[in-house]
C-alpha cells in the first residue's frame, strides 16, 4: 500500500462531454503535459461524471476514445504515465458510494457547481449532478493521490474531498486517507467564449462559433477568431486598457498564454491597431500550435483498436492501485469481506 505520507501522486480528470477545447488545452492538457515532467500522473477520462448530464449513448464511447486520443496527441505519454477511462475501474463507483455516506447534505448544498450547472431547472437536474463532488473525492482517494492540479472552478470540490478524508478518518479512527493539496498551475488560465466574454469557453456550449475544439481545421480556427465578438475600439497599450473589455481581454488572454508572454508584452505590440490584424496574427498563432494536435489526434484514430489496447493496459494498471485501497476502506467501513 501507498505510504501517502512520503509520496507525491498526481490525478487528473476530463469528461467526455465533447470535443476537448482550447479552453480544456491551456486550462488543463497543457499544464498535465508539464507535470509529467516530475510526478506520477493518473490522467482519467471522467465518463461517469459525464452522465451526470444526458450524453447520446452512441456517442459517448467515441466521445472517450477521441479525448484519450487528443490527450495523446498532446503530449500525455500513456507508457510512462497511467491514462484510462473512468468506468473501467470500478473502485471509483464503490469509494463514491461510501463517500455519499460520509459526506453531509449540508456541504454538498454548499457547491457553487451544482448551482451554476442546474440552473433555474434545479428540480430536473440529476440525482448524479449533485453528488458529483463525492464521486470526484473516490476519484483522487482511491488512488491516495495528493496532488491535483485545479483551476479556481474547482478548489471548492477540493475542499469537499479534504473534508470527506477527513471525516471517514475521524468516524472509523484511522490515519488512512491522505490530505489532498491543489497544485495552481502559475496565473489563472480561463478562457472564455468567442461569442460572450463573461461565459467560459465549454465543450458542451451548444454554439460550436464559441469555441475552438482541437480537432478544427485551420480554415476553422481562422473563422471563428474571424468571428469572435469584440467591441469597436482598438486594441490598448496596456492591460489597464483592457477594463470593461471581457472579449478583448479574452482573445489577448489567448494569445498570451499561446506566445508564453505576459499580456503585457502583446499589448506592447499590438495595442494601438484594430482587431483585424491582432485577429489575423492571433489565428496563425493557434493554427501553429493546434494543426500539430489536430493531425496527431486524426492519426491515431484510425486506429481505434491501439487506443482501446492502451486504455485497457492505463485501467489494468490503474486498478491494481484503486482496488487494494478501496478493499480496506471497505473494510474499516465493516463490510464483510468474502475473499476469493
Ligand atoms: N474555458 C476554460 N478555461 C480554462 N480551463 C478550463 N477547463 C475547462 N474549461 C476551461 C478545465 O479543463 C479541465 C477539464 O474540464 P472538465 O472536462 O472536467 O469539465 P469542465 O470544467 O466543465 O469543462 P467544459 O469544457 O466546460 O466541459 P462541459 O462543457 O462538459 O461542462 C478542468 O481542469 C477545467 O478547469
Amino acid at each position: 500500500m501507498t505510504d501517502h505520507r512520503t509520496h507525491r501522486r498526481v490525478f487528473s480528470g476530463i469528461q467526455p462531454s465533447g470535443v476537448p477545447t482550447l479552453g480544456n488545452y491551456l486550462g488543463a492538457i497543457r499544464n498535465w503535459v508539464r507535470l509529467q515532467d516530475d510526478h506520477e500522473c493518473i490522467f482519467c477520462v471522467v465518463d461517469l461524471h459525464a452522465i451526470t448530464v444526458w450524453q447520446e449513448p452512441r456517442q459517448l464511447a467515441a466521445q472517450t476514445r477521441e479525448m484519450a486520443a487528443s490527450l495523446i496527441a498532446c503530449g500525455i505519454d500513456p507508457a510512462g504515465q497511467i491514462l484510462f477511462p473512468q468506468s473501467a475501474v470500478r473502485a471509483h463507483a464503490q469509494l463514491a458510494w461510501i463517500f455519499n455516506c460520509v459526506a453531509r447534505l449540508g456541504w454538498l448544498n454548499r457547491m457553487t457547481q451544482f448551482k451554476d450547472k442546474a440552473g433555474k431547472d434545479r428540480e430536473n437536474a440529476s440525482a448524479g449532478l449533485y453528488v458529483y463532488p463525492s464521486l470526484m473525492a473516490a476519484d483522487i482517494l482511491a488512488y491516495h493521490a495528493t496532488r491535483v492540479p485545479v483551476g479556481d472552478d474547482q478548489k471548492q470540490h477540493l475542499e469537499f474531498a479534504n473534508d470527506i478524508a477527513q471525516k471517514f478518518n475521524h468516524d472509523y479512527d484511522v490515519d488512512f486517507f491522505p490530505p489532498i493539496e491543489p497544485l495552481i498551475m502559475g496565473p489563472a488560465a480561463r478562457v472564455m467564449s468567442l461569442r460572450d466574454g463573461a461565459k467560459k469557453m465549454s465543450k458542451s456550449d451548444p454554439s460550436d462559433q464559441s469555441r475552438i475544439n482541437l480537432t478544427d481545421d485551420a480554415d476553422t480556427v481562422a473563422l471563428k477568431i474571424r468571428r469572435a465578438k469584440t467591441d469597436p475600439h482598438p486594441l490598448p497599450s496596456e492591460p489597464a486598457g483592457l477594463e470593461g473589455r471581457p472579449e478583448a481581454r479574452n482573445l489577448v488572454g489567448i494569445y498570451a498564454a499561446l506566445a508564453d508572454l505576459p499580456p503585457e508584452t502583446v499589448l506592447a505590440e499590438h495595442g494601438g491597431k484594430g482587431f483585424g490584424a491582432f485577429k489575423e496574427a492571433l489565428a496563425e498563432l493557434l493554427v501553429a500550435h493546434l494543426a500539430p494536435i489536430a493531425a496527431e489526434t486524426r492519426r491515431l484514430l484510425a486506429d481505434p483498436a491501439a487506443i482501446d489496447a492502451v486504455l485497457r493496459q492505463g485501467a489494468a494498471r490503474a486498478a491494481a492501485i484503486a482496488d487494494p485501497i478501496t478493499a480496506e476502506a471497505e473494510r474499516l467501513v465493516g463490510f464483510l469481506a468474502l475473499g476469493g
